[in-house]
């Protein structure tokens, strides 16, 4: 490729440019990439559990035993329950992430599959479990990566979360999530899925303690898996949601901030086609100004089936959203809403 961009001129660009030069360059790149497409999907999340070994400090959702206050585990008979609660006949993908719950067996993690599986058509896809919790099944029940991968493919997983990125440079990560995977594992994890086939997402959590340096090197790694392996569709800058959780102290990061971040994300990763604007994150506003910075996918309906960023005190307390709120939201910026499915296929009526 000619002319990419580099460390130091991703430092550079970040640092010295107003917010306008960097929107333009950002909407130049994206519509190259998708035009005046903003996509979205029609989905609801399953969060089996949020019991967790591990202690996240910027994660407000966890809790250290079912005793907490706030603190679920789903039984397996609940799960096609909760399935059928919160599914509606035009929805494409069930996405899938919960904790890495010292109670479960990789056992129950599969059942979960087949569980979700059997209660929903076939064309609903299944996006299941981020790379930390993939690399501790594995783990725990001592198989490798790759056979993990493998047998959630055969059970019905057909694509892989971003989550658990975090922020991969070592002295970051030891200071807000030093006793999960670290950088090179979460890597591994999503070069295996890529290898067998499997589409996955890439996330990268700022606005806690990391610097831009950080943030812009994390984005170069993420680019060169990519060069290798062609296997992420999107990628999901999350924004630091401050409330409930070890780093509190912080100050949310401010507008401007985030604005920047979404277009040096789309400027570096041009190997990446989509860029989210995750909603349940930032609110509907912030979500429709990340379009002006690059971004082109703005998740689902979700219908009100996930917790992770209310209980870090977004102000979209309950996520629903109608297709219709979308189509609104993506014309409000000049931009064409059109419904994908997981792999960005788009929906013909
Ligand atoms: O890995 C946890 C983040 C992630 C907080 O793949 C927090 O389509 C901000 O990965 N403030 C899980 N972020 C969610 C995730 C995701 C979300 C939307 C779409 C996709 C996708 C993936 O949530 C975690 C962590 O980085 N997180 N706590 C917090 N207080």
């Amino acid at each position: 490729m000619i002319n990419r961009i580099g460390f130091d001129e991703a430092m550079a660009l970040y640092n010295e440019s107003d917010l306008n030069i960097l929107s333009s360059i950002a909407t130049q790149i994206r519509e190259e990439i998708n035009g005046k497409k903003v996509f979205y999907n029609k989905n609801f999340h399953l969060e089996p559990s949020n019991v967790c070994i591990h202690k996240c400090r910027f994660c407000s959702y966890r809790r250290g035993n079912i005793f907490e206050d706030g603190a679920w585990t789903m039984e397996i008979n609940e799960i096609k329950e909760y399935c059928l609660s919160r599914y509606t006949p035009d929805m494409t993908e069930v996405h899938i992430v919960g904790s890495v719950d010292p109670s479960r067996d990789i056992s129950y993690y599969y059942n979960v599959i087949e569980t979700v599986r059997k209660s929903l058509p076939d064309y609903v896809a299944i996006k299941a479990f981020s790379a930390v919790e993939i690399f501790d099944m594995a783990k725990s029940a001592q198989k490798s990566i790759k056979e993990v991968l493998t047998d959630l493919s055969n059970l019905g997983v057909s694509a892989i979360p971003g989550g658990g990125a975090e922020i991969f440079d070592p002295e970051i990560r030891a200071l807000i999530c030093p006793d999960k995977c670290n950088a090179q594992e979460w890597l591994e994890v999503h070069r295996t899925a890529h290898s067998i086939g499997l589409r996955t997402n890439s996330t990268m959590l700022f606005g806690h303690l990391e610097k831009r340096e950080h943030r812009v090197r994390h984005l170069l790694q993420l680019r060169e898996l990519q060069d290798e392996t062609d296997g992420f569709d999107a990628f999901i800058p999350l924004l630091f949601k401050t409330a409930n959780n070890e780093l509190s102290y912080i100050k949310e990061a401010e507008i401007t901030e985030v604005l920047k971040t979404y277009a040096i994300s789309r400027i570096v990763l041009d190997n990446i086609p989509h860029i989210k604007a995750y909603w349940p994150m930032l609110g509907r506003e912030n979500s429709q100004l990340a379009l002006l910075y690059g971004a082109d996918d703005m998740d689902g309906t979700i219908n009100d089936s996930t917790k992770i960023y209310s209980m870090a005190g977004s102000a979209e307390q309950k996520p629903v959203m109608t297709a219709g709120d979308l189509i609104n939201m993506a014309s409000k910026c000049g931009y064409v809403a059109v419904e994908r499915d997981s792999f960005y296929n788009e929906i013909k009526k």
